[in-house]
């Protein structure tokens, strides 16, 4: 049973999002992928969320491009936190999807990330974020990723070395 259900619009999608799926395993939570267009399979979108919720699903990645419909039909299925990817996929540079993806109406949440694969992968840590509040071996991963972060980015220049 996934913790994490990512859903996208179209196959063309899923090379933005590996990302997104790296940092889920860094953080050992389950997850499962699904290409299910809200403009070409409402019905279809309509019945997974269901059944993920009935399967244990904690909480929803949408990813789409374009007029970026699918995160916020999510939200309007579930009581379950969604968090939305805008794509870059077309003329617009990804600006209509985020636009379409940020301007939620209030009540119905979509917690926006950057638009591409940067944001397909602080998806992936914002989820690991709210997992965090209720699990403590996603918590301890956390605290580590955020110090291995740290650690990495540190860098002293000695002028006498
Ligand atoms: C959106 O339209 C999809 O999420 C994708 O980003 C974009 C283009 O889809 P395809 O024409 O490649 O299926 O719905």
């Amino acid at each position: 049973m996934p913790t994490v259900a990512v859903v996208c619009g179209s196959r063309s999608d899923l090379p933005a999002l590996r990302g997104c799926f790296e940092v889920l395993d860094e953080y050992n939570i389950s997850w499962e992928a699904s290409v299910i267009s809200a403009h070409r399979q409402a019905d279809a979108l309509h019945a997974y969320v269901g059944e993920a919720e009935e399967s244990g699903v904690l909480l929803f990645i949408g990813a789409a491009g374009l007029a970026a419909h699918l995160p916020g039909v999510l939200a309007s299925l579930t009581a379950k936190p969604v968090i939305g990817i805008p794509l870059d996929g077309g003329s617009l540079g990804g600006a209509d999807a985020l636009y379409a993806v940020v301007q939620m109406p209030p009540g119905v949440p979509v917690a926006t990330v950057a638009i591409g694969s940067a944001g397909a992968k602080n998806a992936a840590h914002l989820a690991a974020r709210i997992l965090a509040l209720s699990d403590a071996a996603v918590a301890e991963r956390v605290t580590a990723v955020r110090a291995d972060q740290a650690a990495k980015a540190e860098l002293r220049i000695d002028p006498r070395a």
